[in-house]
């Protein structure tokens, strides 16, 4: 089998299911039936509690949010094929890939509720690095920790996580070079979605995202972000690779941003709602639940059971996030200095008078 699909003028995502379920691809991937149903069950808690997220903020419990309606595939798919050692950097767009990895919404939402930087989750209980603000910075980051892991003598891989923006910063060029130079065990996994804020991706960049990966000196593949298999197998593939020593693998999913940026963006202002109806026809979760369905790997029982679990769950992180105190206000001096100056001090007593 190619690490490398073939692709035709254009470039088609590589693609299982299409966006009314039915397969045009091989739809074994190597998943069990319990294994499938985890990943309907991951995007529909996923989903579920994006929009929970949302009206957090809306409600004044979170500052700002920044949503992932529409990528719940491009996001499960990859996370779920991670082995436990694998560790992953993420943005701050991955709160779905954070839930499969074991992440707790609650601690991780603290970043957003202002109440502590980068979350108070711990990156090496669950390997899930800590949120990324600045477009692309983690990526020489992860590029670093993927040669750690080498140096360890382990086959762990490391997956960094980045948009469609995030590839025209020079950090995103700086750490796929040293990944395809050290041959790093390291997938680079690209969430395009359309938007960069409000710059759609065709101002973004003139060619096509995976077909840099070549100039680096290792495959790329574009894929369909929407089809949770056909993410899954290629991350699968992409690590496999890795952990044969055979470096980097750079993917490109191919998604949609369904809301805005963030809950501080409205995106009405630059893109046309049609735009938004036409990405809902190819809706990741709908998807593979009509060929669940069709295939009989799953029913409308464990639908309903799934949906039930997402709410009970939404609500529950809802009363969490409510209930996390603000951290006492001294914290935010004990962090900054090992040895504070005598400036610093005085504000300390200023501030905590
Ligand atoms: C270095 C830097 N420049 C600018 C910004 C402001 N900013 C935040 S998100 C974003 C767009 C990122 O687009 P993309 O990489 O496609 O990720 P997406 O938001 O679509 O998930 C920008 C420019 C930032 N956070 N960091
Ligand atoms: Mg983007």
């Amino acid at each position: 089998m190619s690490d490398v699909p073939e692709h035709g003028a254009g470039t088609e995502p590589v693609r299982i299911l299409a966006p009314d379920g039915s397969p045009v691809g091989d739809a074994d991937v190597g998943l069990s039936p319990e294994e499938l149903r985890a990943l309907l069950r991951w995007m529909v808690l996923a989903r579920r509690l994006d929009r929970e997220c949302i009206a957090l903020q809306r409600q004044g419990e979170l500052t700002v949010y920044p949503g992932f309606e529409g990528q719940e595939a491009a996001q499960v798919g990859s996370a779920f094929a991670l082995g436990q050692l694998d560790f992953v950097w993420p943005t701050f767009r991955e709160l779905a890939a954070a839930l499969v990895r074991g992440v707790d919404a609650v601690q991780y939402l603290q970043y957003h509720r202002g109440t502590w930087h980068g979350g108070p989750y711990d990156p090496r209980a669950t390997r899930f690095g800590p949120i990324c603000i600045p477009i692309a910075t983690q990526l020489p980051h992860a590029a670093g920790y993927a040669l750690g892991q080498r140096l360890d003598g382990t086959n762990a891989v490391t997956i960094a996580y980045f948009g469609d923006g995030s590839t025209s910063e020079g950090d995103f060029h700086e750490a796929a070079n040293l990944a395809g130079v050290w041959r790093l065990p390291m997938v680079l996994f690209c969430q395009n979605n359309g938007w960069a804020i409000s710059l759609p991706s065709s101002e973004q960049t003139a060619g096509e995202i995976w077909r840099r990966a070549e100039g680096y000196g290792f495959p790329g593949v574009r894929v369909d972000g929407n089809d949770v298999l056909a993410v899954h197998r290629a991350t699968e593939r992409a690590l496999e690779r890795a952990r044969r020593g055979d470096g980097p693998t750079l993917i490109e999913a191919m998604t949609y941003r369904i809301g805005a940026h963030s809950t501080a963006d409205d995106a009405s202002r630059y893109r046309d709602d049609a735009e938004v109806e036409h990405a809902r026809v190819t809706d990741p979760i709908m998807r593979f639940r009509n060929w669940l369905l069709a295939t009989g790997i799953a029913d409308d029982r464990f639908v309903m059971a799934c949906d039930e679990e997402a709410e009970t769950y939404a609500l529950e992180v809802r009363a969490g996030v409510i209930a996390t105190p603000a951290p006492p206000a001294d914290w935010m001096f004990d962090w900054v200095y090992a040895a504070p100056p005598s400036s610093f001090e005085r504000q300390r007593a200023e501030a905590l008078g």
